[in-house]
């Protein structure tokens, strides 16, 4: 009996599209970045403090989201060139739906891409984009048991960012139960603690962009 696996059919089709999204970017000179994470674990709020902390190096961004468009308003107010996508039922962007965004964006003299994944832990992780670098973001309100129940997604990220250090204590969270869990899974991941609303971390973030686009 020949069975058809589906779902590795699917994954590797997406590799093809993603394959040739980062041939494409590669001949701009652009290098993305797919920012996956909880929802509501701070994706925006990070592209925006980019907007603002990051003026020299040019950017545009993807804003993935099941069915809104306000996370693509908000960055387009934060003056990034911004397309939103939505996904309808899917809980993650797909190479396809990068392809499709890059016609619809002005890319000119764009150097870094900011690709904002829909919010969760696990869908994201099997589907390549085309990007450089992905990082994660997960935030103390998801838990500080948050890590290790996805150890997946931290496997192929290469920075993990652990947000709302501000609130660690207000919500029982344990900061460093988290970097501990993070550097367990993957011991190459980078980890920087930041706090969007304070600024803890931001210097550090704002250089591992800054070095991703004009390395
Ligand atoms: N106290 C505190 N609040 C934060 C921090 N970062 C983000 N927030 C708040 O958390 C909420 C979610 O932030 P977003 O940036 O929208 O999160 P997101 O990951 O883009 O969310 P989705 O796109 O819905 O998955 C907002 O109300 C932010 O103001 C932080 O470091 N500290
Ligand atoms: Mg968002």
């Amino acid at each position: 009996m020949h069975i058809i696996n589906v779902n590795r059919d699917i994954i590797g089709i997406n590799r093809k599209i993603a394959e040739r999204n980062r041939k494409f970017l590669d001949e701009r000179g652009i290098r993305a970045v797919n920012i996956m994470g909880a929802i509501g674990s701070g994706k925006t709020i990070m592209i925006e403090e980019l907007a603002e902390k990051l003026k020299d190096v040019r950017m545009a961004a993807i804003a993935g989201d099941v069915i809104s468009d306000a996370d693509a308003r908000r960055i387009k107010k934060a003056g990034i060139e911004t397309i939103g996508v939505n996904t309808g039922t899917e809980c993650h962007l797909d190479a396809h739906l990068i392809d499709h965004a890059f016609g619809k964006l002005n890319l000119g003299g764009v150097e870094l891409l900011l690709i904002e994944n829909v919010g969760n832990l696990v869908c994201p992780t099997d589907f390549d984009l085309g990007e450089h670098r992905k990082i994660v973001i997960v935030s103390v309100t998801e838990g500080d048991d948050t890590v290790e129940k996805h150890p997946a997604i931290f496997v192929y990220c290469d920075l993990c960012i652990i947000n709302k250090v501000d609130i660690a204590d207000a919500v029982g969270a344990d900061v460093e139960k988290m970097v501990a869990d993070a550097r367990r899974i993957n011991p190459r991941l980078r980890i920087i603690k930041t706090s969007m609303k304070t600024g803890d971390g931001l210097d550090e973030l704002v250089k591992w962009f800054k070095e991703l686009a004009k390395g």
